[in-house]
């Protein structure tokens, strides 16, 4: 693995349609809430501010494509539960996402982002429980742990992990604003990508 993952990161593709987006080899795609911190945590993982992170809720609604290297992306998927907007249209971010996971031979890993203080909602359980039904790989991430008050931090990470069937050292514990657990996912995302 090279001394410095993900140096030559770039953006690639916004789309609508998961049909047309490029394929490669290895992907890691990111699912969660709108605004729990999937573009943010893209941006760490890169070192580099290429997805655009946003306080509104229900910003990206488009799947986005960032290339590690010419075998490896990350795709930042539209945010689910956001409650406003037109049913339609959010019937048609929850089609994009399950339009892209069903077809997509190179993914490695789905990193399921759950707000660390909130804990996952019955809409990030519904995803684990479909991702699980299909057969995907996947990864539970909590987010923002740094809202979370130290005192509080084994008790809130063992709930979210066994409210989604996991135990407490399964969830990936990170914040982007005081960088814990960011190193570790790196490294981690890009083994899965095969040293990307
Ligand atoms: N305190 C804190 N805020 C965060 C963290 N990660 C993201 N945010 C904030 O949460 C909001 C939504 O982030 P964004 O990455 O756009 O979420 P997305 O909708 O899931 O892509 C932004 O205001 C971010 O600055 C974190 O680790 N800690
Ligand atoms: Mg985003």
């Amino acid at each position: 693995m090279r001394a410095e993952p993900f140096a030559n990161a770039k953006f690639v593709v916004s789309e609508t349609d998961a049909a047309r987006l490029p394929h490669y080899p290895a992907e890691i795609a990111f699912v969660g809430r709108s605004n729990v911190g999937k573009s943010s945590l893209i941006n760490a993982l890169f070192r580099k501010d290429l997805a655009r992170t946003s306080s509104t809720p229900g910003r990206t609604r488009t799947i986005n494509v960032f290339s590690a290297s010419p075998t490896a992306a990350l795709v930042d998927l539209p945010g689910y539960g956001y409650a406003s907007g037109p049913a339609a249209e959010r019937a048609g971010w929850g089609a994009m996402i399950e339009g892209y996971l069903v077809r997509r031979p190179g993914l490695r890993r789905v990193f399921v982002l759950i707000d660390a203080k909130v804990g996952p909602t019955e809409l990030d359980r519904q995803m684990v429980v479909w991702l699980q039904a299909a057969r995907l790989p996947w990864r539970a991430v909590a987010t923002k742990a740094d809202q979370v008050k130290a005192s509080r931090t084994p008790t809130r990470r063992a709930d979210a992990a066994r409210r989604i069937g996991l135990t407490a050292d399964a969830v990936a514990w990170v914040s982007v604003e005081d960088g814990r657990g960011v190193r570790e996912l790196r490294v981690e995302a890009a083994a899965l990508l095969g040293g990307a």
